[in-house]
Parts: C-alpha cells; structure tokens; sequence
C-alpha cells in the first residue's frame, strides 16, 4: 500500500500538492485546521487567495473604525486572507511593534474566522540577547537554542505565543487555526535570525525547537506552519534552512517591487519588468520544491509602495502569479503617512487611489477569491 501512495505522489499535474500526500506535520490539528488545510490542497492550481496585513485595523486615511477597510472600500468585499505581527507579544506589551493593540487585534482575528477568512501571524520578535528589535542583528540564535545562555529567556518568550495563540477562540471554545510564518524572511540579513548570524544548522535547530515546544510541549494544535524566504538568486539559497518536511506545512516567498521615489515612466517600467523576472523566477522554485516535498505554497509578501503603477494589479502581479498553484498572494500594510521617513507606506489601494480601477479588474478574475467567495466554501468544515 505505502509504495501505492509513493506512486500516485508523482503521478499528479506538475506543481500541483498531491492530496493523497498532503499531511499537516501535528497529527494531532483540531478538526477546523485539519478542514483548513484539506480545502487549501483542494483549491490549489485552482484559486488563490488574496490578503492583506492589518486589513481591520486601520488604512491610509483611518484608524479603528468598526467595519472599515481599505480593500473594501475599493470593492465592497474584504481579503480572503488577514496577516497580523504578535512581534511585542513576548514581553507581554499592550500593542504590537506598528502600535496594534494586541486586544483588538484579537477581536480582529475572531471577526475575520467568523467572517470565514483565514488569519496567518509572523512574529517580527525582539533580539533575546540585546533587548533590541527584529533588525538588531547581534548574533542570537545560537544562544536561544538548547544550552545557550538565554534559552530559558526565549522559552519564556515562546510561553507567551503560545499563550497568546490560545487566547485566539470562539465562544464556544474552538481555537482558531492560524497559518504561523515565524522567523520569517531567513536568507536575508536585516533580521537577527537572518542568514549572515547563524548557521543553517542553528536557524533548523531553532525552528525545530520552536515548533516542537509549540506543539508538543504547549499542545497548541491549530497552527499551519509556513517557511519563508525573502526573493533569492537560487535554489541552494532558498533550501539551505529548509528545516524538512516533518516541520513545514507550506513553504513561501516575500518579495517587493521597488524604484526610486518620483520614478521616470521608463524607470517604473524597467522596475516593473525586472519584479516580474525575479518573482517568476523564485516562484518556480518554491513551487517546485514545495510540489517535490508534498507541501502548500504562497507569496506570503509582496507590494510595490505606494502602488506607483496604475495598472499594477494586472498588468505586473496577476499576469505573474495566475499560473502558479500558490494558496494565496498577500499585500503588507497600509500605514499611510511616516514621519520618521516622511514618506507614505502603504500596499492596498483605497478609495481614489490611482490603481483602484485596476485592483477591480483584480478582483473580477475567476482565479482570485476575495471573502465573499470564499465564505461559500466554509473552510473550517
Ligand atoms: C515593515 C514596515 C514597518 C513595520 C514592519 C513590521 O515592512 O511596514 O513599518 O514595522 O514591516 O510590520
């Protein structure tokens, strides 16, 4: 029987995740993460999902208005998916490091289940060494782990997640399944845990570690986990730390469009077309690996600033992403206005922004789903 199912694993459409190998890696995921996971292998080379980080919480023009959002403003329906940062979560602060107060982000998280959306968490964590943020980049790894002298620190730290991701329930009790992507962006060097301060085998150690101890010691059993990489220059780059397939439930990628600010037609172009090589290109990897390994893949980042290009949506991401079988594509947040940079930082459009149109057109192809579509699918049964 077992080489049966060592067969029909290759056997399928290229790319696509083989269900009859597709397994969440916590044999033990509460029923509405095990329906999660199932109807995401099913929707995959199907549909992907579109998502946006702190959708609720605020836009560039508003903060905290029950039922706003910017994406609906544009067309009157929400993200199917909602990316949240519980960084700040581990000294048990009141708001999160972009200043979310981590009890509405709660009620966030709740409103968008019940919608029927999916919520995924990265954890932009703090240096354990240091004291200092996620871009402190004093080495730390190696002295979290197992041994190290601030083990019992980051221990104390995961305490806190795990709490916190508990606290995540319904009325009646159930947890909210949650797509986890800790340690995120990991061959890049702008993090503590990024590739230039620790090892492969220590970033793997460390993901084990944390996996584990979520899972096994603090019996959390909603979570999905998802490895990610910043955009690489090649294969070896984007699996150095790939910690195994018993570990990862999906693997992705974040990657930005950029240009110099107040960019030429021509310059915003040439950017426009180098994004979409580089995001072809990576794709095609994680897919391919992700395909290789059994395992659910998505461009968990990704944005060009201030949405630049009028037809964006279209004519740069969709045209890009459509054929690849990526659960879901997901835009960072909409802060608006930063006066420490005196620049404005947002990745949704809003209302009168100059590629609303376009993001309409987004909205109206077959393979996007937004939540109105995909609350008919009710992914948690
Ligand atoms: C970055 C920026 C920062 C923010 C961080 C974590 O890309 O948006 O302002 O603090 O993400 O959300």
């Amino acid at each position: 029987m077992k080489s049966f199912y060592l067969i029909a694993c290759f056997l399928l459409g290229e790319w696509v995740i083989n269900p009859v190998c597709a397994q969440l890696i916590d044999s033990k995921a509460t029923s509405e993460t095990k329906a999660l996971y199932h109807h995401l292998v099913s929707l995959s080379g199907k549909k992907i999902m579109f998502g946006h980080q702190d959708d609720l919480a605020y836009g560039v023009h508003w903060k905290y208005e029950d039922g706003r959002s910017d994406i609906k403003e544009v067309i009157n329906d929400f993200p199917a998916v909602f990316g949240w940062d519980i960084g700040g979560i581990e000294h048990w602060h009141s708001n999160n490091l972009d200043s979310v107060p981590f009890d509405r982000m709660k009620k966030f998280i709740i409103e968008a289940y019940h919608k029927g959306a999916i919520n995924t968490i990265s954890w932009h964590t703090d240096n354990p060494v240091t004291g200092g943020n996620s871009w402190d980049t004093t080495r730390a790894v190696k002295e979290i782990l197992p041994g190290g002298k601030y083990h019992s620190l980051f221990v104390s730290w995961l305490d806190r997640v795990a709490t916190f991701l508990n606290s995540l329930e319904t009325r009646d009790g159930v947890k909210i399944p949650i797509l986890f992507r800790p340690f995120h962006e990991l061959n890049g060097g702008w993090f503590w845990w990024g590739r230039p301060y620790c090892s492969p085998e220590e970033y793997k150690d460390l993901w084990k570690f944390t996996i584990e101890y979520l899972r096994d010691v603090r019996h959390i059993h909603q979570l999905i986990y998802v490895y990610n990489t910043n955009s690489f220059s090649n294969e070896l780059e984007f699996t150095e730390r790939y910690p195994g397939k018993e570990l990862t439930d999906m693997l992705s990628l974040d990657i930005y469009q950029r240009a110099p600010l107040n960019a030429s037609k021509e310059q915003l172009e040439n950017s426009s077309r180098k994004f979409e090589k580089q995001l072809k290109e990576n794709l095609k990897v994680v897919v391919q690996i992700a395909h290789q390994e059994h395992k659910l893949s998505a461009l968990s980042e990704t944005g060009f600033e201030a949405i630049p290009v009028k037809d964006w949506w279209t004519g740069v991401l969709y045209k890009t992403i459509k054929n690849f079988p990526i659960s879901y594509v997901l835009v960072w947040r909409n802060h608006g206005f930063m006066e420490a940079k005196n620049k404005i930082h947002y990745f949704a459009p809003f209302k009168g922004q100059k590629s609303a149109g376009d993001f309409k057109k987004l909205y109206k192809k077959k393979r996007m789903l937004f939540l109105k579509a995909t609350k008919k699918i009710n992914l948690y049964q």
